[in-house]
């Protein structure tokens, strides 16, 4: 009775997706969280969240939490103090700065940092350590999504629109988004709109759970999006479904668009994308003559080698049809990580600086100098993307690695080679909970702090910065993470620029930095965000109350207008042959995140998905004489992979499915293409191609030989 009468509710939002659903942690006197439950009030998910948000808490205080400074010795970690752990990171990034230059000391970050820290690493690399080379794993996440809208919109937020524009919408297109098991508490919005009388249509290989709840499933094959949304253009332009005043007055660049879309006829199309014609025509009829209409994307098709033409080829059709800027019409690119926005904008970028603002532009960059205090000539230029950082630490460029609130050993592409470059670094230092598979290539690993131990704010899918209080102190000897950038800095000499009492110091600097530019948070304080349950962004003043409807009126490129992009089909990186006749592909599941450091460890979660499992149609399964909970392999140009098999109707018999959700031998990263998009650096994740073999080895439980 005694914890109940002292406890007291604190307000947060979930570490995990993008949605950032409110909850409302029940914290006893002793600093524990009694109780997790949604909160009923926030307007985001209005009172609902999934497992994940419900259990998340659980993992903060898991026994395998780091509690103490760790160092290498030989093949074991030993505990050391902070004053050790910390002289030492700094005499080696030193001595190796002095040695191989300052851009030899790479810093890598992560989408579940709070605006704060993620500021504060892009400030860190910046100013304390003075290096180009910052990256972060965002880049294997929206990285093709902001490529395309920027070059159509000349701005990357990720929804056009809020989700309260969604019930609006007469037509939702869905293409290579799972949302049913990704970002789940935004399906309720979905199911609104299809009682205001909406059509859905998903286009997914796989007919998942989102694909399941539409009017019309394309089970398109694996990369050919393009030519499906060609085709759709195609029809539209054929039966005038063309908004011709919107693309004279509002755009650029159409002609080109029409030109390349005439060889792709219906018959064409459904050749190439495998969608029957009739199918095609169904979903530009419903697209083209809907009032309203919103198309959203996700990692299917971005995370490809063409992942940046993929989503103009959507952004196309929305730009013909006029479907942007008003009232449930609009484009999202749905955002991943539960600070996936917010991470992309304040500087973990290895070409931006805080607000958007870019590290090539001379203006930008004086902007920052003068807020940051230092002489302009001195911030590094632009450095190296995320698996190009890996690629130089191989080659002996990068010689020391600064790793937060990342695992990119399991959750890069082809993980051989990163994982020997994790190997061959002079000095790495991983800042986690837990000791992570990356951790294990660490000299040194710093116990950091988790969701519930922060104060900070998130950006959510909608562009909607939201105010996440502190409920407990790390346990142990582990320190906020904010803290220990500064407590490097100060030893890198560089003291006066880190000296933040509190998270708002932190925050406060970054809407200074952020004034002026493309995302723009000046106006956006903690007390407005706490006043009026978030703020969207661009926000640029005290009497601005946010912007939650992008482009009514104009777009942000400096002539104003949308820019169309004409694209051609092209086929993937490496289509299935003889050989490797399959297609491999790869996501989520609706209990496990990431590369499931956290959710691993949170016992319910665990429970429903022990182990990876490999997933193909019964067909598939038939030709190779394999059946449910068999062990197989799954092997790749790269490697091979045992897993066990899960049967199931819901996808193409081209095609197998596996999760990303674990670590080691169990990771599908053993067996994916890093082939990067030209424009974005993004790796062709979703897709390579697979032999599928009976398991030959030992006999395995879930990939764990016994
Ligand atoms: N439960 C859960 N939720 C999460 C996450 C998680 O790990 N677990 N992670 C969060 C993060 S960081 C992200 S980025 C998002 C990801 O969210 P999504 O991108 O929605 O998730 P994925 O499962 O990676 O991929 C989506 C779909 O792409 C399909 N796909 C594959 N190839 C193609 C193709 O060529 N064309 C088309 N049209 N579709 C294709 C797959 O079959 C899959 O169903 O989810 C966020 N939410
Ligand atoms: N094959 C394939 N690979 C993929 C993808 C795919 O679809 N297919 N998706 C890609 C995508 S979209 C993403 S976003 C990446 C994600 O890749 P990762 O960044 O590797 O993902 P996480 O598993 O979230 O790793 C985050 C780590 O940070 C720790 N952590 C969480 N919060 C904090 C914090 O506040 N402070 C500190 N110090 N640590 C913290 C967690 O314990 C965890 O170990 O994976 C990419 N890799
Ligand atoms: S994982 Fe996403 S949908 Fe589930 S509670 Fe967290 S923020 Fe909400
Ligand atoms: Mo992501």
């Amino acid at each position: 009775m005694q914890s109940l009468l002292t406890t007291t509710n604190v307000l947060s939002h979930c570490c995990f997706c993008s949605m950032q659903c409110a909850l409302e942690l029940t914290v006893d006197g002793d600093e524990e969280i009694v109780r997790a439950h949604p909160a009923p009030a926030f307007p985001v998910a209005s009172g609902k969240a999934c497992a994940k948000g419900v259990f998340a808490h659980e993992h903060a205080r898991h026994r395998e939490r780091l509690t103490t400074p760790l160092l290498r010795q030989g093949d074991r970690f030993v505990p050391i103090s902070w004053e050790e752990a910390l002289n030492r990171i700094t005499e080696r990034f030193r001595s190796l700065q002095d040695q191989y230059g300052r851009d030899s000391v790479a810093v890598f970050g992560g989408g579940s940092l709070t605006n704060e820290k993620a500021y504060l690493l892009g400030k860190f690399a910046r100013v304390a350590l003075g290096t180009a080379n910052i990256d972060y794993n965002g880049r294997y996440c929206m990285s093709s999504a902001a490529a395309a809208l920027n070059k159509a919109f000349g701005l990357d937020r990720g929804m056009t629109v809020p989700l309260s524009d969604i019930p609006l919408a007469r037509c939702i297109l869905i293409v290579g988004s799972n949302i049913a098991e990704c970002q789940p508490t935004m399906i309720p919005y979905l199911r609104q709109a299809k009682a205001g009388g909406a059509k859905v249509i998903v286009v997914d290989p796989r007919r998942t759970q989102t694909a399941k709840g539409a009017d019309l499933h394309a089970a398109v094959r694996p990369g050919s999006d393009v030519a499906l949304m060609n085709g759709i253009l195609h029809i539209l332009l054929r039966d005038d479904l063309i908004d011709w005043s919107f693309i004279e007055k509002r755009t650029l660049s159409f002609e080109a668009v029409r030109e390349t879309v005439a060889a792709y006829t219906p018959e064409r199309v459904a050749e190439v994308t495998g969608v029957p014609a009739s199918d095609i025509e169904q979903i530009a009829r419903w697209y083209g003559t809907a009032e309203t209409a919103i198309i959203f994307t996700a990692r299917g098709i971005e995370q490809q080698a063409r992942g940046v033409d993929n989503v103009l080829a959507c952004i196309n059709l929305v730009l013909a049809t006029g479907q942007i800027g008003r009232p449930g019409s609009g484009f999202g690119a749905v955002t991943g990580q539960a600070n996936g926005q917010g991470g992309r904008e304040h500087g973990m970028k290895a070409d931006q600086l805080p607000g958007y603002r870019m590290i090539d532009n001379p203006v930008d960059r004086q902007h920052i100098a003068n807020v940051w205090g230092v002489d302009e000539r001195e911030l590094p230029g632009k450095g190296m993307s995320a698996y190009e950082l890996f690629e130089g630490a191989d080659r002996g460029d990068i010689r020391g690695m600064f790793v937060m609130a990342s695992n990119p050993a399991t959750s890069s592409p082809n993980t051989h080679l990163v994982k020997r470059a994790l190997q061959d670094l002079d000095f790495l230092v991983v800042t986690d909970l837990f000791l992570t598979e990356t951790a294990q290539f660490a000299d040194v690993v710093l116990p950091g702090s988790a969701w519930t131990e922060d104060e900070g704010t998130m950006t959510n899918l909608e562009g909607r910065i939201v105010l996440r209080r502190a409920a407990q102190r790390p346990p142990g000897e582990a320190r906020l993470d904010w803290q220990i950038l500064c407590e490097l800095a100060e030893r890198l000499g560089k003291g006066s620029f880190f000296a933040f009492e509190e998270t708002e110091d932190i925050y406060d600097e970054l809407r200074r930095a952020s004034a002026g530019g493309r995302a723009d948070y000046a106006g956006a304080s903690y007390q407005k965000i706490a006043e009026q349950q978030g703020v969207f962004w661009p926000c640029p003043n005290e009497s601005h109350s946010g912007t939650e409807r992008m482009f009514a009126d104009s777009f942000a490129h400096p002539h104003g207008k949308a820019v169309f992009h004409a694209v051609t089909h092209r086929p993937l990186s490496e289509e299935p042959d003889r050989d490797y006749p399959l297609h491999l592909t790869n996501g989520r599941l609706l209990h496990h995140y990431l590369t499931g450091v956290q959710t691993r460890r949170t016992s319910r979660l665990h429970a429903r998905d022990p182990h990876p499992q490999v997933e193909m149609h019964p067909a598939t399964a038939a030709r190779y004489g394999v059946v449910a909970g068999e062990t197989v392999e799954i092997a790749t140009r790269r490697g091979s992979v045992p897993m066990r098999v899960k049967i199931t109707a819901d996808m193409r018999e081209d095609l197998l499915f596996a999760p990303i959700h674990w670590e080691h031998a169990e990771s599908i990263n053993l067996l994916t293409l890093a082939d990067l998009d030209p424009i974005s650096r993004m790796p062709e994740f979703k897709h390579c191609a697979a032999a599928l073999r009976k398991w030959k080895g030992d006999s395995v439980l879930g990939g764990v030989r016994v």
